[in-house]
């Protein structure tokens, strides 16, 4: 926890069915096919961290939006899952800085007198890698790589954004994607949403492959460990309190596998043979 809020304190942005699988457990899913392909994963105008490679990623599939509380809710009546903000009675929620909010938990995200009236169909927040790790293999799914997700927000054109260069705010005042302000970090409700936003509802912003909310709304756990950082998993996207340049499609965010913040949630992939017969 100390290393979390070392890590956030100083950050300027601020179905498949598998066998075995009860009955309608990871039905309804619409999964994305992304052909593999070889692209430049980073960005030379970037942080350090995001130093451009050379990365081939091979096919694979992935949800084309991300995880709703209505299916997250599905999960927990079938497994009884319980979130680790709800085992430690605590939440990240932010407020222009990180706090460590008690009650705060999915049905609770921004904190106890919260609750998810009329968002069913907004991102699931308040959970953790684990969390994600255990809603994706629920449905038969897994958590995408850092080079899978980028892979899916850009393709292979060097594209700054999953809709292109162009910064998120366009000149008509109209917007590809949820974030806050363009000054760092504060919620912003420009685009029609103070905080989450139903999940695909900024089509503009559509990655190549047609993916929604690759940039903005909420952050997106991957299964990644980020490199140097003991402890720590890969986080991508940029949400609704961040500002354009953590939008980008090579920004990379580290954060402890078992805390929830009310800016975090998921998208879930999956092998291209493993995921046939989801499709919609
Ligand atoms: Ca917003
Ligand atoms: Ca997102």
């Amino acid at each position: 926890m100390r290393q979390f809020s070392m890590l956030l304190s100083g950050v300027m942005c601020v179905a498949v069915i598998a066998a075995g699988h009860p009955a309608g457990a990871a039905s309804g899913f619409d999964l994305v096919d992304v052909d593999g392909g070889t692209f430049i994963m980073g960005d030379a105008e970037g942080d350090a961290n995001e130093a451009p490679r050379e990365v081939t990623v091979p096919p694979f599939r992935i949800m084309r939006t991300e995880v709703t509380n209505d299916q997250f809710a599905r999960f927990v009546a079938d497994t009884g899952h319980r979130t680790d903000p709800e085992r430690i009675r605590a939440g990240w929620v932010w407020t222009n800085r990180w706090r460590s909010v008690p009650g705060a938990d999915w049905p609770h995200p921004h904190g106890p007198e919260d609750n998810l009236d009329g968002r069913g169909g907004h991102p699931v927040v308040q959970v953790s890698a684990r969390d994600a790790a255990a809603f994706c293999s629920w449905a038969g799914l897994r958590l995408p790589s850092e080079a899978e997700w980028e892979f899916a927000a850009r393709g292979s054109d060097g594209r700054r954004y999953p809709w292109g260069d162009a910064p998120p705010e366009a000149d008509d005042g109209s917007r590809h994607a949820n974030f806050g302000t363009v000054p760092c970090c504060a919620a912003d409700e420009v685009d029609g949403y103070l905080k989450t936003a139903p999940v695909g509802r900024f089509g503009s912003g559509a990655s190549p492959f047609g993916i929604l909310d690759m940039a903005g709304n909420v952050w997106e756990w991957t299964a990644d460990a980020f490199p140097g950082r003991p402890g720590t998993v890969a986080l991508r996207g940029g949400g609704w309190g961040n500002n354009p340049y953590c939008l980008r499609v090579s920004y990379r965010h580290a954060n402890p596998p078992d805390i929830g913040l009310d800016m975090v949630g998921i998208r879930c992939a999956a092998d291209k043979e493993k995921g046939r017969g989801a499709t919609q």
